[in-house]
Formats: structure tokens, sequence, C-alpha cells
């Protein structure tokens, strides 16, 4: 079954590039950075992969993203993912990467921004596979400190094509970025938005009506709300899903418990993710295959969401 569903053409629309780091190349680039980690080895950090909630998983997160310090540093990272999507015959992958991790830090925007936007282009040249890039404001800081981002962004306007929103999502609801995502739409990029991953089904309708997103990352916890699962029915709004993140993350208990096979029964346009590989095990053919192991998908439902993931394509 994983070669069958590794062989199925998919497009990744979930993807932090900053969640891709592996430990392996982690500890590569401190060492070329001449970094001191925490962490005695890639086992030691490996085993520190263990959350109780999406709070306690961006803390190591965060503190991971710190050896990227270099253009090249950028360029490797989006590149090592790429490979994985050419394995695993992802024909097109929309990833995130969250410019404030970086520049509050100190590295200048252009560093991560050209390191990744070169990677992509090589990604598209050299092996085929299409690729937009979404610049994502953390929730966390003020808007504000959005607004300040897409500033140093303009520059650089054709490198994205949409802004996102990730980050701590209780108490930041969608409804603090409604005035940076209108700045952005009229500056012409699209907007997509993380909600109801550990929000409540009311950041979803936030995230359609006040950011006018044209699509939900996670919206697990649209299940709850019987008209909000009719209107993501009725208007094809695509849902981005991680399974492997959500049973992670404790969002659910056990895969057992996903709701995804019953959203895509009942005709929600539901699309399968692997939001921070690195950290969750696995890409997006494991994620299939977590399905497949715990749900009982079948090659029926598998093949429609897949096709759900091209339909719900974005960047051209
Ligand atoms: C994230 Cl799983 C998840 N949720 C929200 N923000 C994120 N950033 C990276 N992974
Ligand atoms: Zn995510």
């Amino acid at each position: 079954m994983y070669d069958w569903l590794n062989a199925l053409p998919k497009a990744e629309l979930h993807l932090h590039l900053e969640g891709s780091l592996e430990p392996e190349l982690l500890f590569r680039l401190a060492e070329r950075n001449k970094i001191a980690l925490p962490w005695k080895d890639v086992d030691a950090l490996r085993s520190a992969y263990n959350f109780g909630n999406l709070q306690e998983f961006l803390d190591l997160y965060y503190a991971g993203a710190d050896v990227l310090r270099t253009e090249q540093d950028f360029y490797d990272l989006t590149w090592a993912y790429l490979q994985k999507c050419e394995e695993q015959n992802v024909v097109h992958t929309e990833p995130f990467y969250d410019p404030q991790t970086h520049t509050d830090r100190g590295i200048p925007f252009e560093v991560a921004m050209r390191g990744i936007s070169g990677a992509l282009a090589d990604g598209r040249e050299l092996l085929g596979i299409s690729s937009g890039l979404i610049l994502s404001f953390l929730r966390h800081l003020p808007e504000e400190e959005a607004f300040k981002t897409l500033e140093q962004a303009m520059p650089f306007r054709d490198a994205f094509f949409a802004v996102g929103l990730d980050s701590s999502e209780m108490g930041h609801p969608p409804s603090k970025f409604e005035r940076v995502f209108a700045k952005a739409r009229a500056e012409g990029f699209l907007a997509v938005a993380h909600a109801g991953e550990e929000g409540p089904p009311q950041y979803i309708w936030e995230a359609l009506d006040l950011l006018k997103v044209s699509r939900i990352d996670h919206g697990v916890r649209a299940a709850e709300d019987p008209k909000l699962i009719q209107r993501l029915i009725d208007e094809q709004i695509p849902l981005t899903v991680c399974p492997l993140s959500n049973t992670k993350l404790c969002v659910f208990d056990d895969m057992s418990q996903h709701n995804i096979l019953q959203m895509l029964e009942q005709g929600v346009k539901v699309t399968v993710n692997s939001d921070d590989p690195a950290y969750f095990g696995g890409y997006v053919t494991e994620n299939f295959m977590a399905l497949h192991d715990s749900l009982g998908m079948t090659e029926d439902q598998a093949r429609r969401l897949a096709q759900n993931s091209l339909d719900a394509r974005l960047a051209k």
C-alpha cells in the first residue's frame, strides 16, 4: 500500500519549511555555523519530540530554527524538502515560511527569502516540481509587526503569491489581523490562515469573513459546527488537514479518532498534508499511510484526497 500511495500524484498545500528541518541537517548546520546546541546528539533531540499541545511544539520549532543563519542554510533546507517531494511524487507544493522567526533574531529579510526562492526555482527547473511560496505572519505577535513584515516583502513581491497566519492560535483570533490581510489582498496577494486547529469554529468563520481566505489550514474543529460544515461544502473551501500533526499535538487522542474521512464523505474538500514533517513523524505519504492503517482509508478515498489537493492549488 505504501508504494501505491507514494506513487499517487499529489500536491502539498500545508508545509512549514522550518518544520521540515530534520535533526541530521539541524546538527550539520549548527556545526557549520559554530552554534552550541542544548542536545547531545540527533537521538537526544528526536527524543524531545513529545508534545502535549501546539505551544510545546512551537517552543522547540523556534529553537531549532536558530541554526538557520545564511542564504545557503535556507537553500539547503528547502532543497532537502524538494527532494522528499520528488521521492513521494508531490508534483506541486505551496510551502509557508515565517519571516519573523528569522528577522526577529537578526537575520535580514532577504537572506531567508533568497535561499528559499532559489531552491524553489531549482526545484522547478531540475525536478519539475511547481511551487508557490506563502509568507506567513506569526499571530502571537502584534498586527503592527505583521505590517512591517509585509512592508519588507514588497521589494520581493514576485517571490510570494499569498500570505498566511500561523503560530499560537488560542487567544489570537483572525480578527486581530483583519487590517494587514486587507492590505495584503489589496496588493494582489491571496490569503490563507490556520484556523480551527486548537481554536474554536468561530476562528474559521472569522478567517473566511474577515480575512477572506481562499483555504483554511487545518480546520478540523469545523466538525463541531454543522452550519460551518455546510458552508465549506457549498463553497467548496479547501481544508489543508495534517493528520500526523493533529495526533502528535493531541488535537485528537488517537488517529482512529481523526475526522478527515468523515468530512471527505460529507463532501468537504479536504486534503492531506504533513505540516512539520521533521517533528511529526513523516511526509505526505506517511500521512496517507496513517489514514490507511488507522481509519481503513480505501484506494478510492485516497484517490479523491489526492485529486482534492491538485484541485485546491492556488499558485500558478
Ligand atoms: C505550526 Cl502545526 C502549526 N500550527 C500553527 N503554527 C505552526 N507553525 C508551524 N507549525
Ligand atoms: Zn501548520
